[in-house]
């Protein structure tokens, strides 16, 4: 029997685009109450308008631990009891060799991706522990299982997002605390623009000629792991469109039944 999505509370960082938006939309559509949470509370409260689901928002820098750890012991009594983690929360910024990357984009990659990331965790997972019932489900990417030509930075950070995944499992052992990752590949958001610091026209060639993951297929397989019963921990999925193969092999003409 399936875990039961129905007036569970989800906490989402990173709810204000792409895959976070995405998962807060099929959360909310599975009966939860979802805790959003981003820097752009515009965003959010344009999200929160269109969501048939009660929430409840934190515009939230998750680089700043003193602001995480004050905005999770701030919850309302009523939101305090988070059943499920989503770290989504993270971007990539550049690509670039090693030797010549900015320090600002080295500062920004590790500082949200892996610190912003541990932050939260590490406000959250307490809670988890003490009323033995949670999951934390981590965002990870493929550039954590292969590392590709100026993407060292980015490829760490999602390296670490495996090694916390990993080790989050092993120290809650002994508790019913569930920890999975999903990892995917190539997925149209803004990550691209993000990455590029908002060249558009240079985001849209990284998905040039292929069909890429939308962050709603990213989203069936979150909820698939947080769907499964108690018993069942689905530890790490690894995830691409049918075009892509490895992070470095895209084939970009049509495929039958594909594009
Ligand atoms: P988007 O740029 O569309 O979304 C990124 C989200 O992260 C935004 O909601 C943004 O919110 C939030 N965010 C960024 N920095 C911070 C911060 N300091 N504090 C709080 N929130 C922050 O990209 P995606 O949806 O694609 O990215 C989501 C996750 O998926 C990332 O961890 C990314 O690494 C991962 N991923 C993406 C893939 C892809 O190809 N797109 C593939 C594999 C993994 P705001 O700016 O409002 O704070
Ligand atoms: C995002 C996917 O291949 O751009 O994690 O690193 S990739």
């Amino acid at each position: 029997m399936s875990y039961d999505l129905t007036g569970k509370i989800v906490l989402v960082t990173g709810a204000s685009s792409g895959i976070g938006e995405a998962c807060a939309r099929a959360f909310a559509a599975a009966g939860a109450k979802l805790i959003l949470a981003a820097r752009r509370m515009k965003r959010l409260q344009a999200l929160a308008a269109e969501l048939k689901a009660p929430t409840y928002l934190i515009e939230l820098d998750v680089r700043d631990q003193p602001a995480v750890q004050r905005a999770i012991d701030g919850l309302p009594a009523e939101w305090q009891a988070v059943d499920i983690l989503l770290n989504n929360a993270g971007l990539s910024r550049a690509l670039t060799r090693l030797h010549q990357y900015d320090i600002s984009d080295i500062d920004e990659m590790v500082d949200t991706n892996v610190k912003g990331l541990l932050y939260v965790t590490r406000a959250v997972a307490p809670g988890m522990v003490a009323r033995q019932r949670g999951h934390i489900i981590n965002i990870g990417s493929i550039a954590g299982h292969a590392t590709y030509p100026n993407g060292a930075v980015y490829c760490a950070t999602k390296a670490a997002v495996k090694s916390i995944s990993e080790g989050l499992k092993l120290d809650l052992n002994g508790t019913p605390v569930r920890v999975s990752s999903v990892d995917p590949g190539l997925v149209e958001t803004e990550f691209s623009i993000v990455r590029f610091h908002g060249d558009k026209a240079r985001a849209d060639q990284v998905y040039d000629g292929m069909r890429p993951l939308t962050g709603a297929d990213v989203a069936d397989v979150v909820l698939f792991c947080a769907t499964r019963p108690p018993h069942v921990n689905i530890n790490d999925v690894v995830m691409m469109p049918v075009a892509q193969s490895s992070t470095g092999l895209v084939y970009r003409q049509p495929l039958p039944g594909v594009s």
